[in-house]
């Protein structure tokens, strides 16, 4: 990787979907790195003192900058790693970066962190059935093909493939198909699994520890645990 490539540290926790965003678009782009993972429940002080909102991904920049926020964080590594997994029209751009946004809603608490939290089964059905719906509209404005905007990865397939991962563990641990019914969300989940770049950013225990905070929480899904 060129020289001109600041020295980069990702501070992280090892179950999170917005740090795995940053960490498929890093090793995407071959870029060197170091992850430094810490306990959410216990945060060290100095981290308290980097994050503005106490969220992870934080990103340091040749230990002077701090980055945050996983969208920005994948730009600012697309940017400095020509060329850009972004499309270049600026229309289709924007269009991208609002539905990666919108990615972000789906994964916190009114999409899939909601959803293990939640104890009451109703709601928690109610719930299943409002992200269902905002995967049938995601659907609707897939490409079709084998990545979002069509044959080229971009950076909202690395900003997807947490969620996708995570369907996939909820899929085979609680019997809970989001995507069903959705053929093209289907496809996609398959092709962005198999990615190098998404299978080797996470931790080989990931699949445990998600069954372990979905028993955690002791929420509806939780009884669903086979
Ligand atoms: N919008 C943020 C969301 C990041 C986020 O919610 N991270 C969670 C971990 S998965 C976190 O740090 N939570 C700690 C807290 O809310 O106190 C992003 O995209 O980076």
């Amino acid at each position: 990787m060129s020289a001109t490539i600041p020295q980069l540290e990702l501070i992280s926790f090892k179950l999170c979907p917005y740090v795995q965003r940053a960490i498929i678009t890093l090793k995407h782009k071959k870029v060197d790195f170091k992850i430094t993972y810490i306990d959410l429940q216990n945060p060290p002080a100095w981290f308290k003192a980097i994050s503005p909102l106490g969220k992870v991904p934080v990103l340091k920049v040749n230990d002077t900058e701090v980055l945050f926020e996983s969208s920005v964080i994948q730009e600012y590594v697309d940017e400095i790693t020509p060329p850009s997994l972004h499309p270049v029209d600026p229309l289709t751009k924007a269009k991208n970066r609002a539905w990666i946004a919108f990615g972000g809603e789906l994964m916190g608490m009114q999409g899939l962190h909601g959803i293990i939290h939640e104890k009451d089964q109703a709601t928690c059905e109610k719930m299943i059935g409002a992200i269902q719906e905002l995967l049938t509209r995601l659907e609707s404005v897939h490409s079709g093909k084998t990545f979002f905007n069509g044959e080229d990865f971009c950076l909202i397939d690395a900003a997807y493939a947490p969620m996708l991962m995570r369907f996939d563990l909820l899929k085979s641990h609680c019997d809970l198909d989001l995507l069903d019914g959705l053929p093209v969300m289907q496809a996609w989940q398959q092709t962005l699994l198999a990615r190098p770049c998404v299978k080797d950013s996470v931790v080989a225990e990931l699949p445990q520890m998600y069954r372990g905070v979905i028993a955690h929480f002791d929420g509806y899904m939780s009884t669903r645990l086979s």
